[in-house]
């Protein structure tokens, strides 16, 4: 056919569709929350899609689903799984799965169409599926197999653990053509699956770490292509993670719990193509080996690799086993073996280095331009036996070497042996560096720029949001902590990715991640660290610091575990999912209960133990502040967040229908309200306990303080921060949770944009200005003490990214209606700020918020999603200048005026693309 012809063809075929739909699109088919999974073991798993349409003030009024577990059935439409029929409902989120429950490695296939509010029945969704996992323990006929000892050369018991990665493998014969294979596979610490010669999948990490002794996940990957009718050998490497602890005793860090040594379960479920099915399974007749290339590998010291002991073919078939010894069958890790149900670790991005210097003889120093997490790849030619030695380091020397002091006993050295045949490409499967920096060794010759890549790894979740402003101060902020929230995403949120820590303190992300949900889609991460805590709360009820609780910190703080109830209230705030809160309700309550029991003394809860953790110090080279006049104490914070705490039980109760819950958390609330106010509020000075910002900013943010106070504390949080610090911020991790919120909403967004543009001491762009490109640890980072002063932290950011989007870039969940089924769009428009470029992809699509001020007017382009509306608050000293498309606004019919307030016209609009200006 003419190419001309085919064209006009196409754009008539276009053309015929979108008429048919009335343009308006289904996309975006999410099952659990993820594009087409394999495995899940939820079975009523929640579907959920998005609808895109060119016109305005759309909203579906009712969908359709159809579920079958055949492809070509589902499109002869047939649903042999579940026929919802027409149902009314504008829900198109986390609709709950109510067909034939599937069965085990069951597959399912759907599709979705919609009604919408224009009287239009869209086309059905192009298809969409999923599959189950192993739902019950008997569909699993593999075991646990592994080694419960050490190979030569394994130094288990040394404070620097020194283990050998195991490899594991098996032959097997498939006698018929195969039409489909599953795999199932569990490794703890860290897998990595062969088939044939080839790694199955492009995780890497995997997978997510997990209170083991409870509950381990398995992954499951399709590996048809990966099979042969014939001769087949199936292969793992196994890594030690988090498992296989990274010290043992006498190294001065609290003691990590070592759960044992690298173990695996594996099963491939095999249908032939004539119908027959066959497992093959991990068993006794396997084999293992700790003689391969991949030495030690320890996350905090790095990996070591010998090419000359690699052993070619030893994942296919035929391969020479004779040395390797018969696997031992071994306990199971812990009682659960579950489907791992947010995505694993990828290599999500590239950093090319910037330049590399000859620092001494022989020691080169890459400066990666960037302080990221993950490894490079090394590229090296060479004779055989070689070995090149790279080290990682955030900081360089004024000498111009690697400054190692803030990695405390982290070694981050990874060694690669040459095996001399030609240019050999290396890079590290069970480790992982914090850095900007990389320093090579023993490098045969002068590597050139390209001989180290830098691979950035974290989970992998899509990039949700976007945030630009005319601010450079401010843009550069942004990316500092785009950088740093992503570094520290390793299957759990860490504290910081490169010194002997890593670990997943609660209280960094308390309210971290309501900031992150805006940038990452990371419910599916939190959902699974939500999971995380519960697995380490005591049967008391205590909730650690830490979770998983690698490191056993049950020091019955108050401050750190609240991010188990807060971020349960994000997830259902930001993503409108309820679950967590369903699931977890029971034991939030039980610590609750735990806490009040124990450290209630006449209604005020006396525990703390961090206080305001990292507050700007008196001097450059404290790590902590000791002038008490800085500090907030410590029963102050307890009281407050317990306050808080309940009124979030109280609406959790609700929201679970646990009615008489509801009175009794209110009840209690109003008692700690009453002690609060006698014990810490100055009724002479209208201020809190001894007057700090953080002190007043809670009982202001968890509206504690009685109303006709309220003006007066607040005062003093702007008296003290404009006069006693000069401008700068004085809070700590904790303070700042709600620094930028308060400040806003009690009409000093102007002090608010004083904090986010500073660059002198203590600021985030002071951060920027000395260099950093990720968000310190310390306000001082660059000055303090090396003994706990990471340059990859994000506690400091405080409510600063939550404030970049809901206030800078107006784009805001309302709670009342969650998962920005209605969005609030209020503008700060403050100090020299001339542009604002925001948005946010929701579950219902992609939210814009984009102004401009010039001169006299204000511009702003607003997208608003179908089926969702949002409250829209136009910056106005009156309303009877706003245009919008060029036309007064109140011609428009979709769009309603609710009232104005606070020099702000509000409107109420529907979906739908507005360009809305006021010149004033
Ligand atoms: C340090 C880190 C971490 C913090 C704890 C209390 O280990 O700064 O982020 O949460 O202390």
């Amino acid at each position: 056919m003419p190419e001309k012809l085919l064209i006009v063809l196409l754009l008539f075929i276009t053309v015929a569709c979108t008429a048919q739909t009335g343009q308006t699109t289904l996309d975006r088919l999410r099952c659990e929350y993820r594009e087409n999974p394999l495995g899940i073991d939820a079975t009523a798993p929640r579907l959920s899609w998005e609808i895109t349409s060119n016109k305005r003030n759309l909203m579906q009024q009712a969908y359709q689903i159809m579920v079958a577990s055949s492809l070509a059935d589902l499109k002869a439409g047939k649903a042999d799984l579940w026929n919802s029929g027409k149902i009314s409902s504008d829900q198109s989120l986390g609709v709950v799965y109510a067909g034939k429950p599937p069965g085990t490695g069951d597959a399912c296939f759907w599709k979705v169409k919609v009604w919408t509010s224009d009287g239009k029945e869209s086309a059905w969704s192009t298809p969409a599926s999923w599959s189950m996992g192993l739902l019950r323990p008997s569909d699993w006929q593999a075991v646990w197999i592994g080694m419960d000892s050490a190979f030569a050369g394994d130094r288990p018991t040394d404070t620097f653990t020194r283990l050998s990665a195991r490899y594991l493998r098996k032959d097997f014969r498939l006698p018929k053509k195969v039409k489909k294979a599953t795999a199932y596979i569990s490794g703890v610490g860290l897998y990595e699956l062969y088939l044939n010669g080839t790694k199955t999948g492009k995780d890497v990490l995997a997978p997510g770490p997990t209170e083991y002794n409870k509950r381990t996940f398995y992954n499951t990957y399709d590996v048809t292509s990966q099979l042969q009718q014939g001769d087949n050998a199936i292969g793992a490497i196994l890594g030690n993670g988090r498992y296989f602890s990274m010290r043992g005793n006498g190294s001065g860090l609290p003691p990590i719990t070592n759960f044992g040594y690298p173990k695996m379960i594996c099963q491939v479920n095999v249908i032939y193509e004539d119908g027959s099915t066959e497992k093959i399974v991990t068993d006794n007749s396997w084999k293992v080996t700790a003689a391969g290339p991949v030495g030690t590998n320890n996350e905090y010291d790095g990996e070591e690799y010998d090419a000359t002991k690699e052993m070619p073919g030893w994942s296919k078939p035929g391969f020479n086993a004779a040395s390797w010894l018969p696997v031992q069958l071994v306990s199971r890790p812990g009682e659960l073996l579950v489907a791992q149900m947010n995505n694993n670790i990828r290599v999500m991005d590239t950093v090319r280095a910037l330049h590399v210097k000859e620092v001494k003889p022989g020691v080169f120093i890459y400066d990666m331009g960037q302080n990221f997490v993950g490894w490079v790849r090394l590229k090296v030619k060479g004779p055989r036996g070689t070995q090149v030695v790279l080290r990682f380091a955030e900081r360089l020397k004024d000498d111009g070497t690697l400054y190692m002091a803030n990695l405390r006993s982290a070694k981050v050295t990874d060694k690669y042996t040459l095996n001399g045949k030609g240019t050999e490409d290396w890079e590290p499967r069970f480790t992982y560096h914090g850095f900007r920096y990389v320093e090579v060794t023993g490098y045969p010759g002068k590597p050139d720029l390209g001989a180290v890549e830098g691979r950035v790894v974290y989970d992998d979740m899509a990039t949700t949001g976007h945030f630009e402003t005319s601010n450079d101060v401010i843009n550069q902020i942004y990316k500092n902590a785009y950088r740093g929230i992503r570094g520290n995403y390793r299957g759990m949120p860490t504290d910081c990715p490169q010194r002997d820590e890593r670990m997943g303190w609660l209280g960094d992300r308390a309210v971290g991640a309501r900031g992150e949900s805006f940038i990452f889609g990371n419910h599916l991460l939190y959902a699974k660290w939500l999971q995380d805590i519960e697995d380490a709360q005591t049967p008391e009820g205590s909730v650690p610091d830490v979770a998983p609780s690698y490191w056993r910190m049950y020091s019955d703080n108050m401050t750190w575990p609240a991010a188990y109830l807060i971020i349960a209230n994000l997830m259902y705030e930001q993503y409108g999912d309820d679950q967590p809160i369903r699931r977890h309700y029971a034991s939030m309550k039980k610590w609750m209960a735990y806490m009040k029991d124990k450290y209630m003394k006449d209604d005020i809860l006396t525990k703390d133990t961090y206080g305001d953790w990292c507050m700007p110090p008196e001097s450059p080279e404290l790590i902590h502040s000791k002038d008490p006049a800085r500090k907030t104490a410590g029963d102050f914070l307890g009281t407050s967040f317990y306050y808080h705490l309940l009124t979030l039980m109280e609406s959790f109760a609700s929201i679970t229908g646990n009615t008489a819950d509801v009175t009794t958390f209110k009840n209690l609330e109003e008692k700690v309200k009453t002690a609060f106010n006698k014990k810490f509020l100055n009724e002479e000075g209208g201020y809190y306990a001894n007057n700090t910002p953080t002190a007043n900013i809670f009982s202001l943010a968890y509206q504690l303080a009685p109303e006709d106070r309220r003006k007066q504390v607040f005062q003093h949080i702007a008296d003290k921060t404009l006069n006693d610090y000069k401008g700068h911020i004085s809070t700590g991790l904790v303070g700042a949770e709600w620094l930028m919120r308060t400040l806003t909403s009690y009409g000093r967004g102007d002090i608010a944009y004083k904090l986010a543009t500073n660059t002198t001491y203590p600021s985030w762009g002071y951060m920027a200005k000395e260099g950093a490109t990720t968000i310190w640890e310390l306000w001082n980072g660059n000055t303090a003490d090396p003994a706990m002063n990471s340059g990859n932290h994000v506690m400091l950011l405080g409510d600063l990214v939550v404030w970049y989007y809901q206030n800078l870039g107006a784009i805001q969940p309302n709670p009342a209606a969650p998962g920005f089924k209605n969005i609030i769009m209020k503008p700060l428009v403050v100090g020299d700020l001339k542009k604002v470029d925001a948005s946010y992809h929701s579950g219902y699509g992609l939210i814009r918020s984009n102004w401009e001020k010039i001169d006299q007017s204000f511009k702003w382009r607003v997208s608003i999603p179908v089926n969702t509306r949002a409250t829209v608050y136009v910056p106005s000293k009156e309303a009877k200048n706003i245009k919008e498309g060029g036309k007064p606004i109140g011609d428009n019919k979709d769009v309603k005026f609710l009232r104005m307030e606070d020099g702000y016209a509000v409107y109420e609009i529907p979906s739908g693309n507005y360009d809305i200006q006021d010149d004033f």
